[in-house]
């Protein structure tokens, strides 16, 4: 049993893992909330006891935390997770300060879980729209991944609850706070900054993750990322085209036994993965398979999840959960 503490327990992604980590079972001998100073002495819920949130300070490496889980941004990990990282604590970090970091592994359990060394103390939780969409990619590797495009359709709740306000008040008549443009009734093919390129930090993210994860640095990858008027739950268009002759039977079958995934692929009654389903769910719901009329070897695939729990906190859980299984097992 672990004392486990959550750094940016207020937001979203910290909330929710405090939710998972008492769903999954993870064994927690003691619970901390960090978050920053003005949040200190707030009440959070674990297992329907409440928690006070403490504020956050380099003290922090003296509490003994066995495990902890970063939800606080990239600013706050890289000044305290190495710290952390460097006094024994097993660290998961959903920022994206470490993750391109040749000697930090970057984890979706059902895909690359044996990238995480027995001495590992600071792994990266890869972005919300990359992890669902290498856990639908992971099982369609015999095939040989040739070349992947990624069209996503990403709910507010990745922009947090400044993202789930803006749409509340668009549906008002007001003024968006947190996006350039309103996101009701419209969407927005911007999210996180432009790069000189012309991509977004988002669609560079999916690009390099995708690459680090499968190992393979040179694969050709490009992704448009795009913020639709969704609360909850990530979507995925992704076009792969394989090395190897394949069929849509082939990639069902392939989905259909997969860990993490769920094929829901009948179009005949309609069947197919959306936001609504997959929220409140650790899966991803993958479907709408079929073959790419203008490419050889190329297929379409639609994918689904909850970026909040599969997407951010409940990856993490399973990659603090994983990481302390190798360290027991080494
Ligand atoms: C988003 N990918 O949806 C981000 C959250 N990490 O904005």
């Amino acid at each position: 049993m672990y004392h486990v503490a959550v750094i940016g327990a207020t937001g979203a992604v910290g909330q929710k893992m405090l939710q998972v980590l008492a769903e999954h079972d993870f064994p927690v001998r003691q619970i901390s909330a960090y978050a920053s100073a003005r949040s200190a002495g707030k009440i959070v819920q674990f297992k329907g006891q409440d928690v006070t949130i403490q504020a956050l300070s380099e003290n922090i490496t003296k509490d003994g935390i066995g495990v902890a889980l970063f939800a606080a941004g990239g600013t706050i990990s890289e000044q305290y997770a190495p710290l952390l990282a460097a006094a024994g604590t097993l660290v998961v970090d959903n920022s994206s300060a470490f993750r391109m970091q040749a000697d930090i592994p970057l984890v979706v359990p059902e895909v690359n879980s044996q990238a995480i060394g027995p001495n590992d103390r600071l792994i990266a939780n890869p972005n919300c729209s990359t992890i669902q969409s290498v856990v639908a990619l992971a099982p369609l590797q015999p095939f040989g991944l040739k070349r992947v495009n990624y069209t996503t359709y990403q709910a507010v709740s990745g922009s947090g609850q400044k993202g789930i306000e803006d749409l509340a008040r668009g549906s008002r008549g007001e003024e968006p706070v947190n996006y350039p443009h309103p996101i009701h009734d419209n969407i927005l093919p911007h999210i996180d900054v432009f790069l000189p390129d012309g991509y977004t930090k988002e669609e560079q993210k999916m690009i390099d993750e995708t690459r680090k994860i499968f190992r393979l640095p040179e694969l050709p990858v490009s992704a448009t990322c795009v913020r639709v008027p969704v609360t909850n739950s990530h979507s995925v268009a992704i076009n792969v085209t394989f090395e190897q002759e394949t069929s849509v039977e082939a990639i069902r079958a392939a989905l259909a036994e997969a860990p993490g995934v769920v094929l829901v692929d009948d179009v005949s009654h309609n069947q197919y993965p959306m936001p609504l389903d997959a929220s409140g769910t650790d899966d991803v719901y993958v479907g709408r398979i079929r073959q790419d009329q203008s490419l050889a070897n190329t297929f379409h695939i639609w994918c689904v999840a909850d970026n909040i729990r599969k997407g951010a906190a409940s990856n993490a859980v399973q990659v603090a959960r994983q990481a302390l299984e190798s360290s027991i097992h080494s």
